[in-house]
């Protein structure tokens, strides 16, 4: 991506586009119309929101600020104002019923190929290197997901299915933790054209050394954390988690139920047993927070994350992803909806660190310690409301991105975040510890 020519980059910005519309296409044919208007829990808008969203703030950035056309329909732009109306009170706003959202879309999507057959892809900001097309193209995977977490709440049988994800772990040989030595590395991308506004600018940070999970923390470990009366026991939790899981009679993962002497779950309409050795998902930050300090560890800190990622301490360079350079393949991380689940831990051995930390990109979201901030330098491109309205102690950072996040939304330096009670999202987390200092 970082020497494409003005034509491989149209090329580009047109097949994220596509790849984004065919999931949104999947995730808005497989129920019927009532499943696409009611609302699935007070948490998520009815999918149709999301649906005729995705087609306004494309017609938003790329229709009117980057074409230069006229609003097609501006009575609606508030309706789908996500600043203006809470998900809870979104069933009760006029939305365009499921045949209006899907002519809107297709129509916007039209004319944004007529733009981007035209236009220069260099110049202004927001055109050059086809950024706002690659910022649409992000945007809509991002509500892609946040779909899936909707069908992911829903009741009712499967609507979806996938296989299940290669099974390429080789846990037996692998260490519990990789040292991180200390010193210096770079965070943050001003060369990552689709990067957006708060994973600028690029700038040093010093890291003491620090040992970090290989693989994230599992549904084994975590049910020995449950057994053990983790949920029970004040001290491992911080006083805003505790008083959290006492308010809401909390006792384990979201969508984790006991039957029988075991652990079972309900994904996307089939109820399983929770797989051991599969990464735990579906736990608030003040879950893993209190997991980390039961096993004597901590959540590593964002900048921590990013280094694991993407130092490569033969070069002292940061890297795209931590395998290399080279944009994601299937066998370097369970990404895109291609499988509804994460991977064994230790998959993936070709997606691995320089140092040798497996699954940091794909199939879970990554907790950290850090609150969302932004970086020195930091500058809002191209509007507040994507991150700078969000910058503060309130929310959390998660990091490496999940099985539903596509490809184009993913990569070392990308930055989420969530407020440290949400767990409906495909969250979970590894643990780290302080390492001594002659370690660096
Ligand atoms: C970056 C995932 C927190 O879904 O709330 C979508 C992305 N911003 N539309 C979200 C986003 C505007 C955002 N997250
Ligand atoms: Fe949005």
């Amino acid at each position: 991506l970082l020497d494409l020519d003005p034509e491989a980059l149209r090329k580009r910005a047109g097949s994220a586009l596509r790849t984004a519309r065919e999931r949104t296409h999947t995730l808005t044919t497989c129920v019927d119309d009532h499943d696409l208007t009611a609302q699935h829990s007070p948490l998520m808008s009815p999918l149709v929101w999301d649906l005729a969203h995705i087609g306004n703030q494309e017609e938003q950035w790329l229709l009117r600020a980057v074409g230069g056309r006229q609003a097609m329909r501006p009575e609606i732009d508030s309706v789908y104002d996500a600043f203006e109306h809470p998900r809870a009170q979104r069933p009760s706003l006029p939305l365009l019923a499921p045949a209006e959202a899907r002519g809107y879309v297709s129509e916007v999507r039209g004319r944004v190929f007529d733009v981007l057959e035209r236009i220069e892809l260099r110049g202004a900001p927001l055109v050059d290197a086809a950024f706002a097309f690659g910022m649409i193209a992000q945007h809509e995977q991002q509500h892609d997901e946040t779909m899936l977490i909707t069908h992911q709440l829903r009741r009712g049988p499967a609507a979806l299915t996938a296989p299940a994800p290669p099974d390429t772990a080789d846990g037996a040989a692998l260490p519990d933790e990789v040292l991180v030595p200390g010193g210096p590395f770079t965070m943050g991308t001003s060369t990552e054209p689709w990067a957006l506004d708060n994973e600028r600018p690029a700038h040093r940070r010093l890291v003491p050394p620090f040992h970090i999970d290989t693989s994230p923390v599992t549904n084994g470990a975590y049910a020995r954390f449950i057994a053990d009366g983790g949920y029970a026991e004040r001290r491992w939790w911080t006083p805003e988690g505790w008083a959290h899981i006492q308010e809401h009679g909390l006792s384990a993962p979201l969508f984790w139920r006991r039957e029988g002497g075991q652990w079972l779950r309900r994904r996307f309409g089939v109820t399983e047993p929770v797989p051991e050795d599969e990464p735990v998902l579906h736990v608030s930050w003040y879950e893993a927070d209190a997991y980390a300090r039961w096993a004597g560890r901590r959540l590593p800190s964002e900048e921590e994350w990013e280094k694991a990622a993407r130092h490569d301490p033969a070069t002292g360079r940061s890297l795209r992803y931590p395998w290399g350079n080279e944009d994601p393949t299937p066998d370097h991380a369970n990404l895109g909806q291609r499988h509804l689940r994460p991977a064994r831990a230790g998959s993936y051995p070709r997606g691995a660190s320089p140092l040798g930390v497996r699954q940091l990109i794909g199939d879970v979201w990554e907790w950290t310690s850090s609150d969302f901030l932004p970086y020195p330098g930091f500058r809002v491109f191209p509007y507040p409301e994507y991150s700078q309205v969000f910058f503060g102690p309130a929310y959390k950072v998660l990091r490496g991105g999940s099985f539903a996040v596509d490809p184009v939304a993913c990569r070392g330096t990308f930055r989420n975040w969530d407020l440290p009670i949400r767990r409906q999202i495909f969250s979970g987390f590894r643990t780290a510890r302080d390492a001594a200092p002659e370690a660096a």
